[in-house]
């Protein structure tokens, strides 16, 4: 896995890390210089590591001793829709629709659902809090896998997403998709990018949302990849095409979990993802004025 971390007083460190947890610095300013240099040497960004591995030791500390930032800045962050039956149907009893709705057609449509939905300064990082919206009533997390391509819309690895949406106003409307996918800080990305060349499935991630309040936990529930309707070669297809794509751009892959009809983000609460081979994400939830 790559991170990126507080080091002390100085800047951001870019960091490979083992699966027992141990952390080698890597010498590049960020994961895209990083993506890029790989990609220039005409070499996997995993050789790269295995190299600086070699030839370096571990710092002291392990994973979890460090402050974890944001593992890219990605200038833009994609998301794709309605890609598992869950958020479809989700999606059609906030609408109150019954029969033949959007959401139904795009689930089975050669065409995915794509839209943006952050750019690089809006997307947080771990433990930075996401924001709910003054202007809704109803908003939950989505849990997703995260695509981490180059320009070329290569698979370079996989994170984990935090798609901050409000139920009501897509509800109300589903032309209102803007307004109730992006505002500040309602994007969260990290803790970690798995390289893809270490993953044996993709379609095998299990992803665990909790939720907590004062606390408690309110929420929890799990989902595969395994149950997602395309493949993400497919969704990475549709976004390249006759696009301009950045490097480090993050294609997430819609949500396969969602919270309970009567549920609400509130201010306080602790959002936690989890996937495991990936970590966790984890957020505050703030409502904007307190931090204004
Ligand atoms: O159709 C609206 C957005 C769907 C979405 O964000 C998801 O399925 O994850
Ligand atoms: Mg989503």
């Amino acid at each position: 896995r790559v991170i990126c971390y507080q080091s002390g007083e100085g800047p951001n460190q870019l960091a490979a890390v083992t699966d027992e947890g141990m952390v080698y610095d890597l010498p590049f300013i960020d994961f895209i210089s990083f993506m890029r240099t790989a990609e220039q040497n005409k070499k996997s960004c995993l050789a790269i590591v295995n190299e600086i591995m070699q030839d370096s030791l571990p710092i002291p500390e392990k994973m979890e001793d460090l402050t974890l930032k944001l593992p890219v800045r990605s200038y833009e962050v994609w998301a794709a829709g309605v890609t598992y039956s869950r958020s479809r149907d989700a999606r059609n009893m906030e609408a109150k629709v019954t029969t033949n709705s959007y959401y139904d057609k795009v689930y089975d449509a050669k065409r995915p659902e794509l839209f943006l939905k952050s750019t690089e300064r809006r997307t947080i990082g771990p433990n930075t809090p996401v924001y709910i919206r003054s202007d809704s009533n109803w908003q939950i997390p989505e849990p997703e896998l995260g695509l981490v391509i180059d320009s070329h819309g290569a698979i370079i690895g996989y994170t984990i997403g935090n798609d901050m949406s409000s139920r009501d106003i897509e509800g109300e409307n589903p032309l209102y998709l803007p307004q109730a996918k992006v505002w500040k800080h309602s994007c969260s990305i990290g803790p970690a990018i798995r390289l893809a060349e270490t993953v044996e499935d993709p379609y095998s991630f299990v992803i665990t949302c909790r939720i907590f309040r004062e606390g408690k936990k309110v929420f929890q529930d799990s989902a595969s990849t395994a149950l997602l309707k395309r493949k993400y070669e497919e969704l990475v297809s549709y976004l390249i095409k006759d696009n301009v794509t950045f490097d480090g751009t993050i294609l997430l892959t819609g949500t396969c979990i969602v919270p309970d009809d009567d549920f609400t983000l509130q201010d306080g609460d602790m959002v936690e993802i989890e996937i495991p081979g990936i970590g966790t994400l984890t957020n505050p939830v703030k409502a904007p004025l307190q931090e204004n």
